[in-house]
C-alpha cells in the first residue's frame, strides 16, 4: 500500500457558515489526492467534515469534469460542445466583448455568487476585470442581503456571538435554520449545551431533523416570524422581563419608546392567529428568553427569504438587547460573523474599484435575472443585456422563476460564457464553457460567516486537464482585451498578500497551522459598544422607521384570491446532501437523496388523493415541476416543502423547484422570496 507522504492545509470553499479547516493527503508518487479530513485542532471543525465535503475528491476527479475550453455547436441549452484551445476561446471571447464594449460596456453582465467563498477565486481578478471594462455591476442579493442589511442596520455590522460559546448557553433558540443539515458544526456546540442541561427550541415551518432533537418546536407559518417576535416583546414588556440598565445604556432610546408602544397590540393571541401557533407556546418561549441568563439565538438565513424577512431580522435582533442577554458570552445572537473581518480584509486593494475611473455603471440585481435578460433597452433600464459571464454560480437552477431565466439564457442574441467544473444547467446554455479548477487545485484565502478565523487553502495537486483558476482565466482575458494595467499581472500569491492587512497577513497565515483567529472579546457587547455610529443598537432606522411585521407576498391571509387557486404555501429549503445545486451530480450523494421530493402533510395529501411516493405536479401561474410526494408530518398542514436544489436535467422532466418561485423582493436588501410562494399539488398525468 502506498503511504501518503504529503499533507496540505486546506479550507472548505462552500457556501456554508462552517468554513471548515481541512487536511488533504496527497500520494507523493502519483500526485493524487487520496484523502480529505477535517482538522482536529481547529475548534469549530474539530476533525469532522460533512458527508458532502468528505467526498470532495470524488467531485474533483469526477469523470464529467470539464477539462478543456468548450465551444457550443448545438442549440442553446442542448449542451452540445466541441473542445477548443485556450487561445481560440480567449481570442473569440475578447473579440465579442470588445465589440460590445465599444458600443456600451454595460451591455455586459458578470453573474457570480458563492460557488466558492474564496476571496481570490471569488471577486478578485474578476472584479478588476469588470471594473476596468465598465461592465454592469451585480448586486449579489440571492442569499443573505435581507437579513444581512437588517442586521447591519441594527447592530452596525454583521457581527454576533462567537459560535463556540453556544456550548455554554442555557437556552438556545434555533430560528429559521436546519442546523444539522446546513450548519453542522454549530450543532455540535448546541449538543454540548443540551447534554449540560440547556433547553433547545426550534422555530421552523418544517419539522426538520433539527426540530426533532429540540425540546420545543414552534412550527409557524412561513413569513410570520416578525409577528412572533413582536408578541415575544409584548410578553417581555408585560412581565417586565427587561434589562432596564442595559436598554438605557445601549439601546436607541426614542426607538425603544416608540416600539414599546407598538408591541402593546401584539398579544400572544394575535400573533398565534397570524403564525398558526398556540398562544401558550409563545408565552412559554417569552418566559424562557426573559428569565434564562445565557439565552442565545442562532438566527439563520432560512427565515429571511420572505417579503418581511428584513423587518423580522430587525425585530429578532432586538430580543437579546432587551433582555440583556449580551452581558454573558453565552448569550446574545448570531446571524452572521462576516462583519468581524472588516479590519483584516482590504477589499479595495483586491477588487480595485478605482479601475472604474469615475464611471458609474448601472447595477443589476442578481435575483431578477429572469426579467432582466428579457428586457429591451430603455432609458431607465439602460442597454439590453447582450453578454453574461457566469462564474461560481448556476443561475438556471438557483435563480427564481426559472421559466424566465431559461428563456433569457436561450436567447440567440445573448453571448454567454460560463466558467465551471461541470456542464451544469447554466453551462448547457453557454457559447463558451471555460474549465475552472477546484479547491484542491488552486490557492485561496477564506473568511467565514459562522466563525471568526481566517483560513488558508493551499493547492494540493496540479490542475487536471487544461483547467485554470478563475483568477488566471480573468488574467488571460484581461491580456486578450489589451488591458495593460500592472494589476492584471498580479499572481495569486500577490493577490493574497494584497487581500489581508492588519492583524492577519498572508505571511502570518502561511506560517500558521492553516488559520488565524481574529482577536475578538469573549462577550463582545457585554458593555454595549455596538459598531453603530453612537455605539447603541438602532431601532428607528432613518428611511425605514420602526421595525414591524410585514406579511408575505403570497399567503392565505395576505393574498386570499390567489390562495383560492393555489392554497398551499411552499418553502424550498436545501436537501441535506446537496449544497444549493452543487453536488447534485455526485452520484453517491444524489443516490442518498434519490429523487426530488415535496413533503406534504397527510391531511393535505388525503384531500388530493395523493399517496406517499406518488408522482406529482407542483404548480402555479408561473410554472410547474414534477417530483415525488412524501406524505409526512415534516410538513405543516397548508405548507409543502419542496427540497432543493436539483439540477433540472437530473430531476424529473427537466424542471426544478424554481419553476414556481417568483422575482418579487424582500422589504429590505432587495433579496428573493424563495419561501414566500403559493402553489397547488396534484397527481401527475
Ligand atoms: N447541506 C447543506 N448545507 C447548506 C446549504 C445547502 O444547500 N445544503 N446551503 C448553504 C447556504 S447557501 C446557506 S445560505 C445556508 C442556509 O442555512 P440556514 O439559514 O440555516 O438555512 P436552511 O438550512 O436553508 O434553513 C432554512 C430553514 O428555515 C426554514 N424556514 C423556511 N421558511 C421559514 C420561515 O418563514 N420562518 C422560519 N422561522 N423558518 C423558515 C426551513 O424550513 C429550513 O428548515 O446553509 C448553507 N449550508
Ligand atoms: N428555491 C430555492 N432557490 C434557492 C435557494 C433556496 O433555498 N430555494 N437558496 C438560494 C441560496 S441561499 C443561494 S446562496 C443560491 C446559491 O446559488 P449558487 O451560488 O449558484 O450556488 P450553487 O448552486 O452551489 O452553484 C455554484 C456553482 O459554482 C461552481 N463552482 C464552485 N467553485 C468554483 C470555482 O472555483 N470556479 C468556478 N468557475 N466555478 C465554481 C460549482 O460547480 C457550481 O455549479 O441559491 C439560491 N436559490
Ligand atoms: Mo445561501
Amino acid at each position: 500500500m502506498s503511504i501518503p507522504t504529503r499533507t496540505v492545509r486546506a479550507a472548505c470553499p462552500h457556501d456554508c457558515p462552517d468554513t471548515c479547516a481541512m487536511q488533504v493527503s496527497v500520494d507523493d508518487a502519483s500526485g493524487r489526492v487520496v484523502r480529505i479530513q477535517g482538522r482536529a485542532e481547529h475548534v469549530t471543525t474539530h476533525g469532522a467534515l460533512c458527508t458532502k465535503v468528505s467526498r470532495y475528491a470524488e467531485r474533483t476527479y469526477h469523470p464529467e469534469r470539464v477539462l478543456t475550453p468548450l465551444r457550443r455547436v448545438g442549440p442553446k441549452g442542448a449542451g452540445q460542445f466541441e473542445p477548443a484551445t485556450w487561445d481560440e476561446a480567449l481570442a473569440d471571447i475578447a473579440g465579442r466583448l470588445k465589440a460590445l464594449a465599444a458600443r456600451d460596456p454595460e451591455a455586459i453582465l458578470p453573474y457570480s455568487y458563492a460557488g466558492t467563498m474564496g476571496l481570490l477565486q471569488g471577486e478578485s481578478m474578476s472584479a478588476r476585470f469588470f471594473n476596468r471594462l465598465g461592465a454592469s455591476q451585480l448586486d449579489r442579493t440571492i442569499c443573505a442581503s435581507a437579513g444581512g442589511d437588517a442586521l447591519a442596520a441594527t447592530y452596525g455590522g454583521k457581527v454576533g456571538m462567537l459560535v463556540r460559546h453556544f456550548a455554554e448557553s442555557r437556552l438556545i433558540v434555533i430560528w429559521g435554520s436546519h442546523s444539522i443539515a446546513s450548519n453542522l458544526h454549530f450543532w455540535t456546540f448546541a449538543q454540548q449545551a443540551k447534554r449540560a442541561g440547556a433547553k433547545l427550541v426550534c422555530i421552523d415551518p418544517r419539522r426538520t431533523e433539527t426540530a426533532d432533537k429540540c425540546h420545543a418546536h414552534l412550527q409557524l407559518r412561513p413569513g410570520t416570524d416578525g409577528a412572533l417576535a413582536l408578541a415575544l416583546m409584548h410578553e417581555l414588556v408585560a412581565n417586565d422581563w427587561l434589562d432596564h440598565d442595559y436598554i438605557a445604556a445601549h439601546v436607541d432610546a426614542a426607538g425603544w419608546a416608540a416600539l414599546r408602544e407598538r408591541v402593546k397590540a401584539w398579544t400572544p393571541e394575535r400573533a398565534a392567529e397570524v403564525c398558526g401557533l398556540d398562544a401558550d407556546a409563545i408565552r412559554a418561549l417569552a418566559r424562557d428568553l426573559g428569565t434564562t441568563p445565557q439565552a442565545a439565538i442562532r438566527l439563520n438565513y432560512g427565515m429571511q427569504r420572505v417579503r418581511g424577512g428584513g423587518n423580522a431580522v430587525r425585530l429578532i435582533a432586538l430580543l437579546p438587547c432587551l433582555t440583556g442577554a449580551w452581558r454573558h458570552r453565552a448569550g446574545g445572537l448570531l446571524l452572521s460573523s462576516s462583519g468581524w473581518f472588516a479590519s483584516v480584509r482590504d477589499d479595495a486593494a483586491r477588487q480595485r474599484p478605482d479601475l472604474l475611473a469615475g464611471r458609474r455603471p448601472r447595477t443589476l440585481n442578481m435575483s431578477t435575472l429572469g426579467d432582466d435578460l428579457l428586457r429591451e433597452a430603455s432609458p431607465d433600464f439602460g442597454p439590453k443585456v447582450e453578454a453574461v459571464i457566469v462564474y461560481n454560480s448556476n443561475p438556471v437552477a438557483v435563480a427564481p422563476e426559472s421559466a424566465k431565466v431559461v428563456q433569457g439564457f436561450a436567447r440567440d442574441d445573448l453571448f454567454t460564457v460560463v466558467l465551471e467544473h461541470f456542464l451544469t444547467d447554466t453551462a448547457d446554455h453557454a457559447d463558451w464553457v471555460l474549465p475552472a479548477t477546484t479547491q484542491l487545485e488552486h490557492l485561496d484565502l477564506h473568511t467565514s460567516y459562522g466563525h471568526t478565523d481566517v483560513l488558508l487553502n493551499e493547492p494540493a495537486m496540479a490542475p487536471l486537464g487544461q483547467a485554470l483558476p478563475n483568477t488566471e482565466i480573468f488574467r488571460r482575458l484581461a491580456a486578450a482585451m489589451g488591458f495593460d494595467e500592472p494589476c492584471f499581472q498580479d499572481s495569486d500569491e500577490t493577490l493574497a498578500a494584497q487581500t489581508l492587512r492588519g492583524a492577519v497577513t498572508f505571511e502570518a497565515l502561511k506560517a500558521s497551522p492553516g488559520w488565524i483567529s481574529l482577536p475578538i472579546p469573549d462577550a463582545p457587547f457585554a458593555d454595549g459598544g455596538f459598531p453603530t455610529a453612537d455605539g447603541r443598537v438602532r431601532i428607528d432606522v432613518p428611511g425605514w422607521g420602526l421595525p414591524d411585521f410585514v406579511p408575505p407576498w403570497e399567503s392565505v391571509a395576505s393574498a386570499p384570491e390567489l390562495a383560492a387557486r393555489y392554497p398551499l404555501a411552499m418553502i424550498s429549503p436545501p436537501a441535506r446532501n446537496f449544497l444549493n445545486s452543487t453536488f447534485v451530480n455526485v452520484k453517491s450523494l444524489r443516490d442518498i437523496e434519490a429523487e426530488p421530493v415535496v413533503e406534504i402533510h397527510p391531511d393535505d395529501a388525503a384531500a388530493r388523493g395523493l399517496h406517499d411516493g406518488a408522482l406529482v405536479r407542483v404548480f402555479n401561474d408561473r410554472g410547474s415541476y414534477h417530483c415525488a410526494a412524501r406524505v409526512s408530518t415534516r410538513a405543516r398542514p397548508g405548507v409543502v416543502n419542496g427540497l432543493g436544489i436539483w439540477w433540472r436535467k437530473l430531476g424529473l422532466r427537466g424542471t426544478n423547484v424554481n419553476e414556481v418561485t417568483h422575482q418579487k423582493l424582500t422589504d429590505i436588501g432587495q433579496a428573493p422570496c424563495f419561501y414566500d410562494v403559493l402553489v397547488e399539488v396534484e397527481a401527475a398525468a
